[in-house]
C-alpha cells in the first residue's frame, strides 16, 4: 500500500477529519467482528490446514509441485485458502447441509468465501494421515465457539478418492458428539481450545476422506472439513488400545436365576432432512445385569437404514434387527447403552422391542 500523502486541494483540517473518521470506522468494524479466528480439523489435518502446516513457511518453493502437487495447485489457485485455513465455513445453513452444498463441492463448503477454497475440491493424491479403523479427529477451535454438534463421516469402502469427486452419497457417519460448550472442551490451546471426537470406521483400508461437520455455537456457523487419511498405514502406530481383557476368575454359577434380566429401548429422533433422517436408540437393562441386547422394529413407510454405529444392524424386509456391538452389550442392572443410525425415507418413530441375553 502506498504511503499516505496529503492531497493538495483538500485543506489540512478537513483532511485530518476525514482520516480520523476513516480510522474510527475501521476500528468499529474490527471490534464488531472479533472472531477473526475460527478453527479446523488439525489431526488428521484438513486439506488446507495440512498445506499451510507443511508449506506455509516455504509456499513458493517449486519443489512442492512434485512433492505435494495437490497443495501446489491449492497455493497457486488462491493462497488465502491456506492463510485462512480456519475460515472454511458457511453461515445460515440451518442444519440443511446437503441442501446447501452440491455434490463435488463438499471440500470447499459449496465454494464458500467467494470461491477462495475451490481448489480443495480438486480430485487427486492429497497427502494422507495414517489412521486405524478406530481413530480420533482433533478439532482446534481457536475462537472458543464450542459446538452444537460435530459429525464425522468417512467415505465408504470402495470409494476411489483419486478419481471421484466427493459426494454426500459416498459418506457414512462414523462418529459424533452433541452440544459441547467450549468450556467443556478438554484441551486449552495457545489460542482457544481443542477436542477429539472418537470415530469408528470398520472395514476401511487404504485411502479415504474424513469429512467433518462442525456446527459452531456461534450464530449459525457450519464448518465443512475434508481430511485425507490412509487406513492401515504403518508409519504411525495405531492409537493406544486398552490391553486385552483377560476373562474374570471363574465365578461359581449363580444358585438362583438372575432377576428379570430384560431390557427396554427408547427411540430418539436426532434430525431429518429431505429424504432422510437420523435416529438414536437408548437401551436400558432391567433389574438384572445383561450380557447382550437385541432391538427390533418394523418400518411402516419403506424406510431404509443407510448407516449405523455402535450396533450391528441388519434388515430383512421392513424388519430391522440391531444387536449390541462387542463393547456395549454388557450392562449392569439399569445400565444404559445407545446406538445410532441414519436412514432414507420419511422420519418416523418406530415401536421398539428389546430382548436381552442374561
Ligand atoms: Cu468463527
Amino acid at each position: 500500500m502506498s504511503t499516505l500523502v496529503q492531497p493538495r486541494r483538500i485543506p489540512l483540517v478537513a483532511w485530518l477529519l476525514a482520516v480520523g473518521a476513516a480510522t474510527v470506522l475501521l476500528l468499529t468494524t474490527a471490534l464488531a467482528n472479533p472472531a477473526a479466528a475460527h478453527g479446523s480439523t488439525v489431526d488428521p489435518a484438513s486439506r488446507n490446514y495440512g498445506c499451510w502446516a507443511r508449506w506455509g513457511a516455504d509456499f513458493q518453493n517449486p519443489a512442492m509441485a512434485t512433492e505435494d502437487p495437490m497443495c501446489w495447485q491449492a497455493w497457486q489457485y488462491n493462497s488465502s485458502a491456506m492463510w485462512n485455513w480456519n475460515g472454511l465455513y458457511r453461515e445460515g445453513v440451518a442444519g440443511n447441509h446437503q441442501a446447501a452444498i452440491p455434490d463435488g463441492q463438499l471440500c470447499s463448503a459449496g465454494r464458500t468465501g467467494d470461491g477462495r477454497y475451490n481448489s480443495l475440491d480438486a480430485v487427486g493424491a492429497w497427502k494422507t494421515t495414517n489412521v486405524a479403523n478406530s481413530f480420533r479427529v482433533k478439532l482446534w477451535d481457536q475462537a472458543s465457539h464450542g459446538a452444537d454438534y460435530i459429525r464425522v463421516y468417512v467415505t465408504k469402502q470402495g470409494f476411489d478418492a483419486l478419481t471421484k469427486p466427493l459426494a454426500w452419497g459416498d459418506l457414512e457417519l462414523v462418529g459424533q458428539i452433541g452440544n459441547t460448550p467450549a468450556s467443556q472442551w478438554p484441551t486449552k490451546e495457545s489460542q482457544g481450545v481443542s477436542i477429539q471426537i472418537p470415530a469408528n470406521a470398520p472395514g476401511r483400508t487404504g485411502r479415504h476422506i474424513v469429512y467433518t461437520i462442525w456446527q459452531a455455537s456461534h450464530s449459525d456457523q457450519s464448518y465443512y472439513l475434508c481430511s485425507d487419511v490412509n487406513f492401515g498405514g504403518t508409519t504411525t502406530p495405531p492409537p493406544t488400545t486398552p490391553p486385552p481383557t483377560t476373562p474374570p476368575p471363574t465365578t461359581p454359577p449363580p444358585t438362583t436365576p438372575p432377576a428379570s434380566a430384560g431390557c427396554s429401548a427408547v427411540y430418539k429422533p436426532v434430525g431429518q432432512w429431505s429424504g432422510g433422517f437420523q435416529g438414536e436408540v437408548e437401551v436400558t437393562a432391567g433389574s438384572g445385569a445383561i450380557r447382550g441386547w437385541t432391538v427390533t422394529w418394523r418400518w411402516a413407510g419403506g424406510q431404509q437404514i443407510i448407516s449405523s454405529w455402535s450396533a450391528t444392524v441388519t434388515t430383512s424386509g421392513s424388519t430391522v434387527t440391531a444387536r449390541n456391538a462387542n463393547y456395549n452389550g454388557t450392562l449392569a442392572a439399569g445400565g444404559k447403552a445407545s446406538f445410532g443410525f441414519t436412514g432414507s425415507g420419511a422420519a418416523s418413530t418406530p415401536t421398539l422391542s428389546c430382548t436381552a441375553t442374561a
